[in-house]
C-alpha cells in the first residue's frame, strides 16, 4: 500500500508532520454539575478556622439575648497577631470571624447601629476587631472571611422589612472595608425570642423569603466576586449536617437542589452525604469547635479536643473531600488559650510527620488505559506532585487500573487520592491493592473521592508496588494524585 492511503486507512491526518508528531488527545467531556473557579479556590484551602468572639465571651453564654451592654466587651490583652499566628501554625489557610453573632453586637464600628465596639471601653471605643483580624491575616498570609448572623436579637426591626435594609447595609460595610474576603458565612439559626430594641418578645420569620436571599447574595457577588458563600444549602458550599466536624462516607460534592427545604436554615436531609448526580456543585464544609462550645468558657478548659481527636476529625472531613472549619474561641484576654495552642501543636506535628513525605512521589506508574495513549493524560501525572496534571482514560471506560512501582519498598498507612475537579465528580468506587508475596492483596476500598480522599489503613503496609482500581465511575475517571503516607501511631 502506498503511504498516503495507508495513513488514511489508519484514520490519521495524511501529512508527514502529523504522522511524526507525538500522539495527542483532548480531555474528556465534563460530567454532571461542575465547580466554579471560586469553588475551586475554596476547595484548595481544605482547612481553615472560625473565631467565635463577642459579648458571649464575657457573659459566659453561647447565645446572647441581645440586651447585653456594649460595655461588657473589654478584652484585656487582645492580640490579633497571636490569634492569627496560632491559626497559621496549625495549618489553617484562613479565618472566619463572627463580625456579628445572634446577639447583634458588632465587632466593628458599624455606621448603622450603636450596638458595637464603638460603645465599649476596649481601646476607648476606637477599636475594630474586624480590622485588626483582617489586617493580621493579611500580614501572616492567610485569608479572611466574615460571619454576619442574619438573626439579630438586638435590633428593633428584626422580623420587619426594615431589618433587611439594615442587614444589607452591614453586609456592604464588611464587603467593602476589609479587603478581599474568601467567604461570607450565613448562619441558619433564625428567629425566636430576643430583646429586639426592648420589645422582649418572640419573633418568627419565614427563612425562605424574609432575607430575600437571591438579592442578598447578589450583593456579595457584586462586591466580592471570589468570595464563596456558606449556608445550609449553598450557594457555594453547604453545611455537613452536624457540628461534630464529620462528613458522610460517601460525601458527594453535589446536591439535588430541586428537593424541598434547599435554602438557608432549611432541611438538613442529604447534606451529610450529598446527592448524586445532583443538580448543583455544593460541596460540604465540616464546622466544629475545638471545645464543646463555640465561645470561650473557662469551665471548658479541660475539654479541649486532643490532638488525636482533631486528627480523627481531619481524616473524616478533609479526608472525605470536605473542607474543615475548626473553631478557636478567643478568651477574655482576646487571645487563644494555651491549652488550645498545645492541642493544635500536637495535631500539627502529626500532620506534618505524615504528609511531609509521599512515598509515591516520582514513582513510575502504568495504567490499563491512557486516553489516546497521550503523554498529557499519562498515569505518571498521579505521582508527579502537580495537582493540575491528571490521568484519564478513553471514553466509554468507567473502570481502569493504575500500578505504581516504587523505587524501593516503603511502609505506609494512609493512601491519598484526588480527582480532577474541573471535570466533575466522576468516580463512584475504588480499591487499593498492595503487592504481597507474589500476589495482589486489597488493603482498602472506598466510594467518593472528590477534592481529596484519605484512606487510613488499620495497619501499616510494606511493599514496593501498589495498585489503584477504579471499580465504578459514571464517566472516564480523571485523577490528579495518588499519594502514600505514613502516619506515626
Ligand atoms: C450555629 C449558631 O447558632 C452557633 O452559635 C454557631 O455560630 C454555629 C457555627 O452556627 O448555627
Amino acid at each position: 500500500m502506498r503511504l498516503a492511503p495507508m495513513i488514511a486507512a489508519l484514520g490519521v491526518a495524511s501529512t508527514w508532520l502529523a504522522f511524526a508528531a507525538p500522539v495527542t488527545a483532548t480531555a474528556p467531556q465534563p460530567f454532571g454539575p461542575l465547580p466554579t473557579p471560586r469553588q475551586l479556590q475554596w476547595h484548595a484551602m481544605e482547612f481553615y478556622g472560625f473565631l467565635h468572639f463577642t459579648v458571649n465571651t464575657f457573659t459566659d453564654k453561647e447565645w446572647g439575648y441581645g440586651d447585653e451592654s456594649p460595655t461588657i466587651f473589654n478584652p484585656t490583652e487582645f492580640d490579633a497577631d497571636q490569634i492569627v499566628r496560632v491559626a497559621k501554625d496549625a495549618g489553617m489557610k484562613g479565618l472566619i470571624l463572627t463580625a456579628k453573632h445572634h446577639d447583634g453586637f458588632c465587632l466593628w464600628p458599624s455606621r448603622f447601629t450603636e450596638h458595637s465596639v464603638r460603645n465599649s471601653p476596649w481601646k476607648g471605643g476606637k477599636g475594630d476587631v474586624v480590622r485588626e483580624v483582617s489586617d493580621a491575616c493579611q500580614r501572616h498570609g492567610i485569608r479572611f472571611g466574615v460571619y454576619l448572623s442574619p438573626w439579630d436579637r438586638n435590633h428593633k426591626d428584626y422580623g420587619r422589612p426594615e431589618y433587611l435594609t439594615y442587614y444589607r447595609n452591614q453586609l456592604r460595610e464588611l464587603l467593602t472595608q476589609y479587603g478581599e474576603l474568601f467567604t461570607v458565612w450565613f448562619d441558619g439559626a433564625n428567629g425566636g425570642d430576643g430583646f429586639y430594641g426592648g420589645a422582649r418578645e418572640k419573633r418568627q420569620i419565614d427563612n425562605r423569603s424574609f432575607y430575600d436571599w437571591p438579592n442578598t447574595w447578589n450583593i456579595v457577588r457584586e462586591l466580592q466576586p471570589m468570595a464563596s458563600m456558606f449556608s445550609d444549602a449553598g450557594p457555594d458550599f453547604r453545611w455537613v449536617g452536624n457540628e461534630r466536624g464529620i462528613a458522610g462516607d460517601p460525601c458527594w460534592a453535589t446536591l439535588d437542589m430541586t428537593r424541598p427545604g434547599r435554602h438557608p436554615g432549611g432541611s438538613s436531609d442529604g447534606l451529610t452525604s450529598g446527592e448524586r448526580p445532583g443538580t448543583a456543585w455544593i460541596p460540604a464544609e465540616c464546622d466544629v469547635s475545638i471545645r464543646p462550645g463555640w465561645f470561650y468558657h473557662a469551665s471548658e478548659d479541660a475539654k479541649v479536643k486532643t490532638p488525636a481527636q482533631l486528627l480523627d476529625i481531619y481524616y473524616q472531613s478533609v479526608g472525605r473531600g470536605a473542607c474543615l472549619n475548626l473553631n478557636l474561641p478567643p478568651d477574655r484576654r482576646g487571645r487563644i488559650h494555651d491549652l488550645d495552642i498545645a492541642a493544635l501543636r500536637g495535631f500539627r506535628r502529626i500532620l506534618d510527620a505524615t504528609f511531609s513525605k509521599d512515598f509515591a512521589e516520582g514513582a513510575q506508574a502504568t495504567a490499563s488505559n491512557t486516553r489516546g495513549s497521550a503523554k498529557d493524560f499519562a498515569p505518571g501525572n498521579l505521582t508527579d506532585s502537580h495537582l493540575t496534571s491528571f490521568w484519564t482514560t478513553d471514553d466509554a471506560l468507567t473502570t481502569a487500573e493504575v500500578t505504581v512501582q516504587l523505587k524501593q519498598s516503603a511502609t505506609f498507612n494512609v493512601v491519598g487520592l484526588r480527582e480532577h475537579l474541573p471535570l466533575g465528580q466522576r468516580i463512584e468506587a475504588f480499591a487499593i491493592d498492595q503487592w504481597s508475596d507474589g500476589q495482589w492483596v486489597e488493603c482498602t476500598q472506598g466510594t467518593s473521592i472528590g477534592n481529596r480522599r484519605l484512606a487510613r489503613l488499620p495497619t501499616s503496609v510494606t511493599t514496593d508496588r501498589v495498585r489503584l482500581r477504579i471499580t465504578r465511575a459514571s464517566a472516564p475517571p480523571a485523577l490528579t494524585e495518588l499519594a502514600l503516607h505514613l502516619e506515626p501511631r
